[in-house]
């Protein structure tokens, strides 16, 4: 669930003390309090789920109003002013569900760090049909679709107390249809990137990239099968982590690959993400992947440490890395290598995978994605109560498409060569279980592992426009922080039929690596980073994408 263009085709903490400080009026009744605050309201283009849950806590506004200002803004810059199609659908009962745990935050406290803070989920991730959206992964052939259950990430976040905001555009079926410009769903259009007009948001969860990133959404949920995370997290200015293979649920998730598809948070922060993170994860019965983790789940705030790099070793991969990285990004990257250093950190450069050539020459991988995919989308039409569209396997899903041009093949989007490839698989043969573990072993043992240990490094870090794809063989997790911003002369090329990159002020990223279920150690690593640069604040979205309410603009008078 989550290819990024390239690798299909070959195959912050702001301010939270300020609203804390804020709070000196405690007698007073609660409209005059509000008005006397509103100077006082987080910024909705930044704020941190800390600030909000600050805020919610001292009840300078509520859920309630947080849905409405988000949907406001929405409203704004969706289809209006830049068009920037991020969001698929908002959910009609999300109202009411913020103001139910309002009243409950009121009577019995808030149930986590999420109680009440709006969440937007890619369109592959389920959730019940009677809560009013879709899930449909952008394909007109799920639309009405009944599922038969919230998606397991899902049921963590609601028990949490989270609120279900809506539902992202993405590249149609996570980037596994066909040649296709990242961002674009029949369902969704376009999708844009808010630091330059029409620039490529990257993908597949391209929605989850741009909410996030000028404040549609308080957090944002994406997944990844090939970069689908770690790419528009770095394209639009993010903090995100693509989790292990396995410590997230897929249960309820459109499938690409049960072997790499993971779901994990695209957020303005770190601290952000390892507060979604540390409540998505876990066990879930129905995704057998996730019986293997270690228990119990970290609490990954706890990883959130300044000098977590101080004493530490990491490595920087050149060979297959940063000789394929564009020299905007590249130079860049030698700035953060010296901050590395400067944080305390050894680092080792080179500290090459020994077997690089092989594994980035390797088709491997699509021998398992293609066919994976016909199985485990086979199962999910199969799973469906209901859907309207008659399609009940990958085949009525390609003579779907091809009967239905108008919505699912316009002019520059016809492709569906991938779902083509994926039909022609014959189930899991010896080809398939060969390919299985070759992946496995160049990935990890050959790959990431080789790497940490010839060098004795804790990480590995990398531009994350070549991060993804030996951790996603290997299923391995990836971090990404903000690293810089395409300066004002560069070259605009153009990234799709609608779309641009790199552009004047278009976001790269940087990605730490590691082994499998080392989170704990990459976000300490990015976070000692981000906290050093804060460089996701030194440029903002171009002015038409900021969206303008604030919260000032819904809380009743
Ligand atoms: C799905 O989308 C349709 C069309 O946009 C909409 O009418 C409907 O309310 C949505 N939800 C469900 C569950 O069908
Ligand atoms: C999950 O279950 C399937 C079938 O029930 C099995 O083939 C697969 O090996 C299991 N995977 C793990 C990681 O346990
Ligand atoms: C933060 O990281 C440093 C360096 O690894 C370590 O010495 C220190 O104990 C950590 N602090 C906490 C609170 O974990
Ligand atoms: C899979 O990887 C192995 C080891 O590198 C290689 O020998 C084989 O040719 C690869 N298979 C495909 C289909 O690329
Ligand atoms: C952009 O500007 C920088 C600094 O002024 C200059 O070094 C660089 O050559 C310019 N690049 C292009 C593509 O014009
Ligand atoms: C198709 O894409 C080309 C450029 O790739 C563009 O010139 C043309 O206008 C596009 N057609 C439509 C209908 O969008
Ligand atoms: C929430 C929202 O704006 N959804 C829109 C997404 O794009 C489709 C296609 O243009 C619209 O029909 C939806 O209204």
């Amino acid at each position: 669930m989550g290819l990024f263009k390239t690798a299909l085709v070959a195959l912050c903490i702001l301010q939270s003390t300020i609203l804390s400080q804020a709070i000196v009026f405690p007698q007073q009744d609660s409209i005059t309090f509000r008005s006397k605050a509103t100077a006082e309201l987080p910024d909705l283009y930044e704020a941190s789920v800390t600030e909000l849950q600050d805020g919610l806590d001292a009840d300078l506004f509520t859920s309630v109003d947080l849905v409405k200002a988000y949907f406001a803004r929405i409203d704004e810059v969706n289809l209006k002013g830049p068009a920037l199609r991020a969001i698929i659908e908002t959910n009609p009962s999300a109202l009411e569900q913020a103001a139910a745990l309002d009243a409950e935050r009121k009577t019995t406290g808030k149930r986590s760090l999420l109680h009440g803070i709006p969440v937007l989920l890619k369109d592959n991730i389920a959730t019940i049909a009677s809560e009013g959206m879709n899930t449909t992964a952008g394909s007109f052939s799920l639309l009405g679709s009944i599922v038969p259950d919230d998606a397991g990430v899902v049921k963590r976040l609601r028990a949490a107390g989270a609120i279900i905001l809506g539902k992202a555009n993405l590249s149609e079926f996570a980037h596994f249809r066909g040649s296709l410009a990242s961002g674009w769903s029949g369902r969704g259009g376009q999708c844009t990137g808010a630091f330059f007009p029409n620039a490529d948001p990257c993908g597949s969860s391209s929605g989850s990239g741009v909410g996030s990133s000028i404040g549609l959404t308080a957090v944002a949920l994406g997944s990844e099968t090939d970069g689908s995370i770690t790419c528009p997290t770095s394209q639009n200015n993010l903090a995100g982590i693509k989790p292990t293979v396995g410590l997230t649920s897929r249960a309820g998730v459109v499938p690409i690959s049960a072997n790499q598809d993971t779901i994990g948070p695209m957020v303005r922060s770190i601290s952000d993400a390892a507060i979604v993170l540390s409540i998505i994860a876990g066990p879930d019965p129905n995704d057998n992947f996730t019986l293997a983790q270690p228990t119990p789940v970290p609490d990954y705030t706890l990883a959130l440490n300044k000098t977590a790099l101080a004493g530490k070793r990491i490595g920087v991969p050149r060979r297959g890395f940063t000789d394929r990285t564009q020299a905007d990004v590249l130079a860049a990257f030698e700035t953060a290598l010296d901050t590395i250093r400067g944080l305390g950190a050894t680092l080792v450069d080179p500290a090459d995978l020994p077997d690089i050539d092989e594994i980035r020459s390797s088709g491997n991988e699509s021998v398992v994605l293609d066919t994976d995919f016909k199985v485990q989308l086979n199962e999910y039409y199969e799973s469906l109560i209901e859907n309207p569209s008659g399609v009940r396997s990958l085949a009525d899903l390609i003579a779907f498409n091809d009967a239905n041009p108008e919505l699912e093949e316009p002019t520059n989007f016809t492709s569906q060569s991938t779902l083509i490839a994926s039909q022609r698989t014959n189930g899991f043969n010896d080809a398939y279980f060969q390919s299985l573990a070759f992946n496995r072993e160049l990935g990890g043992a050959r790959g990431i592992d080789a790497a940490l240990a010839e060098f004795d490094v804790d990480a590995l870090i990398t531009p994350a426009s070549v991060a993804a794809g030996v951790p996603a063989i290997a299923g391995y997790p990836i971090v990404t922080v903000p690293l810089g911003f395409f300066p004002d002369n560069v070259t605009i090329r153009s990234a799709g039929p609608l779309t641009v990159f790199p552009a004047p002020g278009a976001p790269f990223g940087l990605s730490f690596l590691g082994t499998a279920f080392s989170e704990f150690n990459l976000i300490g690593f990015a976070f000692a980073y981000e906290q050093a640069t804060m460089t996701r604040l030194e440029r903002r979205a171009f002015e038409a994408a900021i969206p303008k309410t604030q919260l000032g603009d819904v809380i009743e008078a």
